[in-house]
């Protein structure tokens, strides 16, 4: 018998060969060029340009100008062995206004990544959408807009003729939560509207936009890749004798609003009940749910921490610790009353909770309710307030804590497998330091540092690490 170690600090563990070991990002986060090669505005390029959204009025101008350096890039994955890449594409590359003709030029940078990644052995993993919505289309209401998905699927069908013989999994959404929630909810993201009823609006939005994506790219695909989605599910911990409702109401707005369409067919009645008094649903139109129901080959799982929650009793002042930015909105329409209870730590410079065992409850829970589909762990990682030291033939950053984090998270993974949960993959968030959202470059969650004044890159600790797992197949000592 083998003794689990309670914090999740394990080491030996082995993954085995058919696992695929790599790490993600995202195009606005580390591309910069946004102004290059007929690329047009996104929703980021206006919010991270307007005073008081970003931290410090950082923007994607320039990120990690990865655009340019991409060839020197994908040397960087190689040398840590990465077997697979997620990344993103940018849909204002591709039509720069949203919709009509592909701009060839945008469709040629991604064919020489996809290459790129080809030529030196790591599966290319595709996203569609990672939150980088052409500003035209929010003009004209954006993903509060059932247009928005009609042109999301005609994007879909562009990229897909180009890159569908290459490309070997296909996401279509990252985190439509954030999108919808954080988007329009909240305001903490762009385009920063601050509406419950249109964040519910553009979840059943992006929810249509996913299924007609993957209708869009079976039909044009001529290689044999999986199709998946992207969700950061939360974790959800009752707290008290209120916290069973009021884990029921975040689970359905979190998770259920979005697996229960995708992977059912029906949207949780209770969750159409909780929000009635924001809105009546009558977007959802006939028809749409068996557009958005479409078969998937692997749900693709982002996890970072956990909530607990419980019922607010209207005494005293209600706490929202859910983690995210406060721009004066709601990222929860139709739960005021619900509390988010300040996590125990420790926690990352995110100041979100380090709990390996949410994703272990995660991935089960999955494999519970969708027997016989696969996961994989599409990002996991950490911010951590790095620092850069003289290593004597160079700078390193010894970044012992963001080790530790993937330690407990890759534990965490394996005894999911061990429980007999699908799982195929990992893929660590991110590669590099790059633009974190609403927090410009204040957060850093590379496993390589970035010098954004030089622009060099420079593997931490971590990403030797890493590479020795990858090499290896086990969790190093
Ligand atoms: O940086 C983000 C990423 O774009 C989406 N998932 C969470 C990450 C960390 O906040």
């Amino acid at each position: 018998m083998t003794m689990q170690s309670a914090d999740y600090r394990e080491s030996g563990l082995d993954f085995g060969r058919d696992f695929v070991f790599g790490s993600a990002t995202a195009s606005y986060q580390i591309e910069g060029a946004v102004r290059e090669d007929g690329r047009g505005p996104s929703i980021w390029d206006t919010f991270s340009h307007t005073p008081g959204k970003v931290w410090n009025g950082d923007t994607g101008d320039v990120a990690c100008d990865h655009y340019h350096r991409v060839e020197e890039d994908l040397d960087l994955m190689q040398q840590l062995g990465l077997e697979s890449y997620r990344f993103s594409i940018a849909w204002p590359r591709i039509q720069p206004t949203g919709t009509g003709p592909a701009n060839e030029a945008g469709l040629a940078f991604y064919d020489r990544l996809v290459d790129g990644l080809l030529a030196r052995g790591i599966r290319p993993i595709a996203t569609l959408y990672h939150w980088d919505l052409p500003q035209p289309l929010e003009d004209a209401g954006g993903w509060t807009s059932r247009e928005t998905s009609f042109a999301f699927a005609e994007y879909a069908r562009i990229v897909g003729e180009r890159l569908g013989d290459r490309v070997q999994m296909w996401t279509t959404l990252n985190e439509p939560w954030c999108s919808a929630y954080l988007g329009y909810g909240s305001g903490a993201h762009a385009p920063g509207r601050t509406d419950g009823a249109a964040a519910l609006a553009a979840v059943h939005h992006l929810n249509l936009a996913h299924g007609l994506a993957v209708q869009a790219l079976r039909e044009v695909v001529t290689n044999d890749p999986e199709f998946s989605i992207t969700l950061n599910l939360h974790v959800v911990r009752p707290d008290g004798p209120t916290g069973a409702e009021a884990a029921r109401r975040i689970d359905g707005l979190a998770n259920r609003v979005f697996l229960d369409p995708m992977l059912r067919g029906t949207y949780p009645a209770d969750v159409m009940e909780d929000t009635a008094g924001v809105t009546d649903w009558s977007f959802v139109h006939d028809g749409d749910l068996e557009q958005i129901h479409q078969p998937v080959d692997l749900i693709g799982v982002n996890y970072y921490s956990t909530v607990t929650v419980r019922m607010w009793d209207g005494t005293g002042e209600k706490v929202v610790a859910d983690g995210h930015k406060d721009m004066g909105g709601t990222a929860w329409p139709g739960a005021d009353d619900v509390e988010f209870l300040v996590q125990p730590g420790p926690y990352t410079a995110m100041g979100w909770n380090i709990d390996p065992s949410g994703l272990e409850d995660l991935l089960f829970s999955l494999h519970e309710q969708f027997p016989g589909t696969p996961l994989m762990v599409t990002e996991n990682g950490a911010a951590f307030d790095d620092e850069v030291v003289d290593g004597g033939d160079g700078p390193r950053v010894h970044d012992d804590d963001r080790i530790d984090y993937l330690r407990r998270h890759f534990t965490a993974a394996h005894r999911a497998r061990a429980r007999g949960v699908d799982l195929r993959g990992y893929q660590v968030w991110s590669l590099m330091d790059n633009f974190e959202w609403g927090y410009g470059y204040s957060k850093r969650f590379g496993i390589v540092r970035v010098d954004y004044d030089t622009l060099e890159r420079i593997p931490k600790d971590s990403a030797r690490w890493y590479a020795e797992l990858i090499r290896t197949r086990r969790i190093p000592g």
